[in-house]
């Protein structure tokens, strides 16, 4: 059985559960709160797992896996069905391109570690630091939108009619947006895709909301 360190609302957690829930792999679920006590993810046990202290973790077997688009694309790999990247080489960069600019140009700008550092030790007020966290989004937002229309091969999803990494992406980091109260519906692209993406079961059982810790 896999198992999975996970949080409700960590968006990268969120990534593999969606990949979890499309490939049908049953999974436990460990919870580990980011928040109370200071942060379990800090404490020894949990970096005794995961040395940069980040969920989520993979177990299989023997193996720990770190880092949710490695996680994704193993599972992937080692379950094929349904496919999370598209057949041709060009296809697979385009729709990596895609889940990278939110994972990489919007997701580390805004993470709880990032955001702990402005408010404890530059001492940002609370309302800068809700803009820093808007701000990101919203760029990387604009961008993926220009891209997504630039690229024309979105159909219901990212990238024609079935979900791929880049869905994967996109829903938790629109998540993370409406939380912080961002008007979604600025981004029309990319607001209809995530409507597509949570009318399908699998994204719903993978939602925060669903998790055995959400609150
Ligand atoms: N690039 C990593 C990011 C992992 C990550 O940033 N996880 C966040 C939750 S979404 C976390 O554990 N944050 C804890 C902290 O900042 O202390 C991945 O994709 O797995």
């Amino acid at each position: 059985m896999l198992k999975l360190y996970s949080y409700f609302r960590s968006s990268a957690s969120y990534r593999v559960r969606i990949a979890l829930e499309l490939k049908g792999l049953p999974y436990e679920y460990v919870p580990v709160h980011l928040v109370r006590e200071g942060g379990q993810q800090l404490k020894p046990e949990y970096r005794a797992i995961s040395a940069d202290a980040l969920v989520p973790t993979l177990i299989d077997g023997d193996h720990t896996l770190q880092q949710s688009l490695a996680i994704v694309e193993y599972l992937d790999e080692v379950h094929p069905e349904p496919k999370l990247l598209p057949g041709t080489a060009l296809d697979r960069a385009y729709v990596r391109g895609l889940a990278l600019e939110i994972a990489c140009e919007i997701h580390p700008l805004n993470n709880l570690r990032v955001l702990k550092y402005l408010k404890h030790t530059v001492g940002t007020a609370e309302e800068v630091k809700d803009a820093w966290y808007r701000h990101w989004i919203e760029l990387g937002f604009g961008s993926l939108q220009t891209n997504l229309e630039r690229g024309g091969k979105a159909g219901r999803f990212c990238f024609g009619d079935t979900p791929t990494l880049a869905d994967i992406c996109l829903v938790p980091q629109v998540f993370n947006a409406q939380r912080f109260n961002i008007d979604v519906g600025r981004f029309p692209v990319i607001a209809k895709i995530y409507e597509a993406c949570m009318e399908l079961p699998a994204f719903q059982r993978a939602q925060p909301g669903s998790q055995p810790d959400a609150e």
